[in-house]
């Protein structure tokens, strides 16, 4: 099995944790530097047409892509332990949460749209960055409000990406805390924009 893969890919974070659970090593990861656009050379175009990551390709030369599609594959293939719950209601809350993301709100701040609004539309880096936070927050926003059985993970992933001038990941300290939204009062609780750390580069695609 060989995956294709690159340290920003949101996306293929999305895979790394599935193979991950189920224990699954692939043979090769191959690295495609999105930041060079190695999506678009010839080579990988021949795996995913969409020239996006993540791809895999099995041992009999199957190509894959698309993570969600990846994910179910590997659950079917390897069914232990089950990334879905057994009711078909808890199912599809799963699948929605899941989509809410890769569906409704990654393909909205990846490389391509990004470069896109920057030569077409001349949007500056700041204006690209803004955009990226805008959609960003409304999708951690959506996923915090929907939360319900997922609470405590949802929790502990949301205080790991609290505001903390220590973090490596600029686009976390803009995020909504749990208490703002909770008391719904952010204007009270939230710093004076000067002294809060200004995003730098967003570190993942
Ligand atoms: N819906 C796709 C999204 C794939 C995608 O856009 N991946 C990004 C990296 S996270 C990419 O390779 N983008 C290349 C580009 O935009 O040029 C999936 O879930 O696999």
């Amino acid at each position: 099995m060989k995956l294709f893969s690159f340290w920003r890919s949101l996306a293929t974070f999305r895979v790394r944790i599935a193979l991950n659970l189920k224990g699954i090593m692939p043979d090769e990861v191959i690295d495609i530097d999105l930041m060079k656009g190695k999506q678009r050379e010839d080579a990988f175009r021949k795996v995913n047409p969409m020239m996006a990551l993540p791809a895999l390709i099995e041992n009999d030369g199957t190509m894959l892509f698309e993570s969600l599609a990846i994910i179910e594959y590997l659950d079917e293939t390897h069914p232990q332990p089950p990334l879905l719950p057994k009711e078909p209601k808890a199912r599809a809350r799963v699948r929605g949460l899941a989509q809410l993301i890769a569906c409704d709100t990654h393909p909205l701040i990846v490389p391509r749209v990004r470069e896109y609004l920057a030569h077409e539309y001349k949007v500056d880096e700041a204006g690209v960055l803004k955009w990226g936070h805008h959609w960003h927050k409304a999708a951690l926003t959506s996923v915090w409000r929907a939360r319900r059985p997922e609470r405590i993970f949802i929790n502990t992933i949301w205080r790991r990406s609290r505001p903390c001038a220590a973090s490596s990941m600029p686009a976390c300290r803009t995020m909504p805390s749990p208490a703002r939204i909770r008391c719904g009062s952010p204007a009270r609780r939230r710093r004076p924009e000067t002294t809060r750390a200004q995003p730098r580069e967003t570190a993942i695609s």
